[in-house]
């Protein structure tokens, strides 16, 4: 099912038209609007007229985090606070955290782009959606609950946390979907079971899942645990929050870019040259109907790739693929690069490791070190031979790491539901050598 068949699946050269159509009119909005744009385009030598095709965004300059930051916090804001009728703000790990706002049309495109966005994990009015994203600064909760109220689906506001409380509502409300962050999910499935409740008999048959970078072993994980369908959806409160890309139940690999609002690129992000789709590299998004809050090809620092093969669901909107980290949160151990998630591939590849894992990098002298801390699940310490398997699963898993992605790493397994648990996105990296 497709929620807005007209726009969802516009043939690629009508899309663009009305992609192009959008972007001139975005770019004179806030060249006139915003003074930070105005100063960038004349600093860059470009005008709103250099719009010519669509290819011409490349000549505009980019919009980064700090700029973001150096106008905190409504300097990029387009439009008059009294246009403004709603303000979230992103988590941010450093620094001041980034205001976004919301015009009354904003909240309207939202609201629809998080109905397409069920509609694509095949969910319609009939459904109770359990939405166990945080409410409030966050974008997660409000945007899930306006796009299950569009769509005319039963919603339970339930926000984060209160996790015992949580599998009360979903063994007596039967909602049929739920949305948090993986890694709640993982913990909420784990509490369940703490409390005898067998999670694959609740109502649930799908689960959205964002808001963090995650692993097709670990979709296959909460898919196990609670006998659903979990798909992935991606966004960012910069570009608007939840809904900037969902992945459909038919395709089940990689998300479409709702494109009639976005734009997307992938760049070098070493040297900002725009790549060809299907390489990867760092996502660039710009905004061609947001009102209060536009933003001309910011840098989201999220890598990952385009799949231009068309889907087999009619969407002729491109997918983007999982997102493995970003940029910032890549580690260089002793020069090698590696995100979080490469090791969490790794560590769920091998049999009796839980999804459970904590990074802790530090500095020895001049060398880095990095130390791996995963839980392993209860079944090994049944087994007679207990120090041996522990030993043996130790060797490999330091084994696999240096294989695969070639970091020679420490390795500490822990006994389960020892390592911190996380209700909202989880930090997974201690970093002593920032601190
Ligand atoms: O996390 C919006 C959101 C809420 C998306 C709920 C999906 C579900 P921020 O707090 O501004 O907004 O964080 C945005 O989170 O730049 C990515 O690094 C990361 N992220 C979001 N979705 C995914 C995903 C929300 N599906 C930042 N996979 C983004 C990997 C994701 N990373």
């Amino acid at each position: 099912m497709i929620y807005n068949e007209e726009y969802e699946t516009l043939p690629r050269e009508v899309l663009e038209v009305l992609q192009l159509k959008r972007l001139k009119q975005a770019v004179q909005r806030v060249y006139h609007t915003v003074g930070f744009y105005r100063h960038s385009f004349d600093q860059a030598g470009v005008q709103p007229d250099d719009i010519k095709t669509l290819d011409d965004l490349k000549r505009f300059p980019f919009t980064t985090k700090q700029d973001l930051r150096d106008n905190y916090p409504f300097g990029m804001f387009a439009v008059p606070m009294s246009s403004v009728v709603s303000l979230h703000a992103s988590s941010g790990t450093t620094g001041r955290s980034t205001v976004v706002g919301y015009t009354k049309r904003d909240i309207d495109t939202w609201s629809e782009l998080m109905a397409r966005s069920f509609v694509a994990a095949g969910l319609t009015k009939n459904d109770i959606i359990h939405n166990a994203y945080g409410y409030g600064l966050f974008t997660g909760g409000l945007g899930a609950h306006y796009g299950a109220v569009r769509l005319g689906a039963s919603v339970i506001p339930m926000s984060g946390g209160n996790t015992k409380r949580q599998i009360m509502i979903l063994q007596d409300f039967g909602p049929t979907a739920i949305c948090c962050t993986p890694s709640y999910a993982l913990n909420l499935a784990e509490q369940g079971k703490a409390m005898g409740v067998d999670m694959r008999s609740l109502k649930l048959r799908v689960g959205v899942f964002g808001a963090e970078p995650w692993s097709e072993k670990m979709r296959q994980e909460i898919e196990n645990a609670f006998g659903i369908t979990a798909l992935n959806i991606f966004g960012l409160s910069e570009i608007m929050g939840p809904g900037v890309a969902m992945e459909c139940i038919e395709g089940r690999h990689g998300m479409h870019v709702f494109e009639d609002h976005f734009l997307v690129e992938t760049i070098n992000p070493d040297t900002g040259e725009i790549l060809p789709p299907g390489e990867v590299g760092e996502l660039v998004f710009t905004t061609i109907t947001k009102e209060a809050f536009p933003l001309i090809r910011y840098r989201t620092r999220d890598i990952s790739r385009l799949i231009p093969e068309p889907c087999r669901c009619g969407r002729t909107f491109l997918r983007m693929d999982r997102v493995t980290g970003r940029s910032d949160d890549m580690l260089i151990i002793r020069g090698v690069n590696v995100f979080p998630s490469q090791i969490e591939a790794v560590l769920l590849a091998i049999p009796g490791v839980e999804p459970h894992y904590q990074l802790i990098v530090d500095r020895t002298g001049n060398l880095d070190t990095i130390e791996i801390q995963v839980e392993v699940g209860e079944q090994i310490f049944a087994n007679a031979d207990e120090v041996k398997v522990l030993q043996n699963m130790e060797r490999q898993i330091v084994k696999d790491i240096k294989d695969y992605l070639g970091v020679s790493a420490k390795v500490k397994l822990v006994e389960p539901m020892t390592l911190q648990r996380f209700e909202g996105k989880a930090s997974r990296v201690l970093d002593k050598r920032r601190i």
